[in-house]
């Protein structure tokens, strides 16, 4: 008997013990998507099949999961290289930013405040920046991070650059907290090009990212994420979000207009913590120990 409960701990606390490696890829310890696509891209159907280098856009799924006092995220999907931007808001505590200010830290080209004016949804407010864009020969990915602070002001910085499928290390930029992104481009299925309904179910290449708790001021609730992918002055808003935009909506195009209250759904996903696994496995003992 005693065997047997070791033995059905063990299983229960399996799970945990899988990692993630950030190479681009969402591999089986994200669990099932926490967002999937559901309209066609208006930013061009990538079909290279390259690591690095893709010649369209789309956002197919998202992956996130947090565990070890790391959020991992994966966007699954394309980033065209053509320096086209994917933005990425995190919304982790109270206060921030439902509609973009124009005051936030200049970084990337001031390309943050270019999107001054955008409105979120009205329960999405969020305190954080990410901006992925990539291209050039060899290929290379670049990084960029803000706060987005209830006044405005605060700290923002070029995180640093790698390669596709990395491993996620940025150098040459300021990293304080040690954010970890790579891009695996190779996506040729999920949605296919226009504006219509299609599905990006299934893509588990894109754009990955092991971001430390302490970056996001170490919340210890749900985190919830907005992405898009953008044009590559910060100009252009398509229609690859996450969540989905509804069928039939085209090209957003000139961010300070954006309302996504305007459109049908939540363009917002959220992630809860990890129950610590152990807690389970004992809480499973305790059980089989009633019987
Ligand atoms: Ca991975
Ligand atoms: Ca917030
Ligand atoms: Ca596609
Ligand atoms: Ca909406």
């Amino acid at each position: 008997m005693k065997r047997f409960l070791l033995m059905a701990a063990t299983l229960v606390a399996a799970p945990a013990m899988a990692s993630i490696g950030v190479d681009g890829t969402a591999e089986g310890a994200y669990g099932a998507a926490v967002s999937v696509q559901t309209l066609q891209t208006n930013f061009g159907d990538a079909n290279m099949g390259a690591v690095d280098y893709a010649n369209g856009s789309e956002l197919d799924a998202a992956y996130a999961v947090i565990k070890g006092g790391n959020l991992y995220l994966t966007l699954a999907g394309n980033l065209e290289s053509n320096f086209n931007k994917l933005e990425i808001f995190i919304d982790s505590h109270a206060g921030g930013q439902n509609q973009l200010r124009g005051d936030n830290p200049n970084v990337d080209f001031n390309g943050l405040n270019r999107m001054a004016g955008l409105t979120f949804d009205a329960a999405f407010s969020p305190d954080h920046w990410l901006s992925v864009t990539g291209g050039g020969g060899p290929y290379q990915m670049y990084a960029n991070y803000s706060e987005l602070l209830s006044g405005g002001g605060g700290n923002g910085y070029y995180l640093g650059q790698t390669g596709a499928a990395s491993g996620g290390v940025l150098g040459g930029g300021f990293n304080p907290n040690g954010i970890l992104a790579t891009i695996n481009n190779s996506n040729a299925g999920g949605v296919t090009g226009g504006t219509g309904p299609s599905s990006g179910a299934g893509v588990t290449t894109g754009v990955e990212f092991c971001i430390p708790l302490a970056a996001l001021g170490d919340p210890t609730g749900p985190i919830c994420i907005s992405a898009f992918v953008n044009g590559g002055g910060h100009d252009f808003v398509s229609n690859q979000v996450l969540g989905s935009l509804p069928n039939g909506t085209g090209n957003l195009g000139e961010p300070s207009t954006v309302n996504f209250n305007n459109h049908e759904g939540d363009q917002f996903f959220c992630v809860v913590p990890e129950p610590a696994s152990l807690v389970l496995a004992a809480v499973g003992l305790l059980a089989l120990r009633r019987r």
